[in-house]
């Protein structure tokens, strides 16, 4: 399926774009006044939103779901095996419209976040080699941290949760924390309501300080919803 198919074209690592602007010919103050000046322009209209929360949510599924919306591309491979993101991917410049109102932004999918990354689950679960879960143990590990790092560039966040899933994990918990502390504006996304068992109540309960928008990153269900509260809450 189109799905497994990864772009090429687009991607950026951190600490490219605004911040290597160049602006040649002007004294240093003037040139730091000018730069800063520049970023807070760019910055009001063009947010980078990055996709967080534990592996396997529907993270990477939902980006390339934002990204095939409105920009007609895939962004990264999704796979049933935990960790299949092990390095934050970005798509630049994407614009997302809901009613009258527009919001450009970055959209950067993240590895997932963990508290326990074991190569032997990997193996035994998950049908790998040793030395394919221990090379996917190591890259994740590295992935979290990664994640975690990109959250200095970060300026509104969507976080995916498992709607199947009992949402109160300590991951959830520490990931919220570290956000709260930072005041991102913050979107819980409630992931695969198409599933029977969905309860996207149990997010609300335990995260009622946030919106939660219950979503299908898979079939699209509530997309419509999701782009209007990021437009809201992000712009
Ligand atoms: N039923 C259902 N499955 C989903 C949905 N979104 C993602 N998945 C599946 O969940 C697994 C993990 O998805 P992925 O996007 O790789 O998760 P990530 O680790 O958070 O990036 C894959 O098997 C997806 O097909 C959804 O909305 N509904
Ligand atoms: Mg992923």
């Amino acid at each position: 399926m189109g799905m497994h198919r990864t772009a090429t074209s687009s991607y950026s690592t951190p600490g490219m774009g605004l911040d290597d602007v160049k602006v040649s010919g002007f004294g240093l103050g003037i040139r730091t006044a000018f730069s800063s000046w520049i970023k807070k322009l760019f910055r009001k209209k063009h947010l980078k939103v990055g996709i967080y929360g534990p592996p396997n949510a529907g993270k990477t599924t939902l980006a390339n779901r934002i990204v095939m919306d409105w920009a007609g591309e895939v962004l990264g491979s999704v796979s049933n095996v935990p960790h299949e993101t092990r390095k934050a991917r970005v798509r630049n410049n994407i614009t997302i419209r809901s009613g009258k109102k527009s919001l450009s932004l970055d959209v950067v999918d993240t590895p997932g976040v963990a508290t326990k990354i074991d190569f032997h689950e990997f193996v035994e679960n998950y049908g790998l080699t040793e030395d394919e879960g221990r090379r996917r143990a190591k890259e994740a590990t590295e992935g979290v941290i990664d994640a975690i790092k990109w959250l200095d560039q970060i300026d509104g966040i969507l976080l995916v949760m498992d709607v199947t899933e009992d949402p109160f994990t300590q991951v959830n918990i520490t990931i919220l924390g570290n956000l709260e502390a930072r005041k991102l504006p913050i979107i819980l996304v409630g992931n695969k309501i198409d599933v029977e068992s969905a309860d996207p109540s149990m997010i609300r309960n335990a995260f009622p300080q946030h919106p939660t928008v219950p979503i299908s990153a898979l079939n699209g269900y509530n997309m419509d919803r999701l782009y209007e509260a990021m437009v809201k809450r992000f712009r």
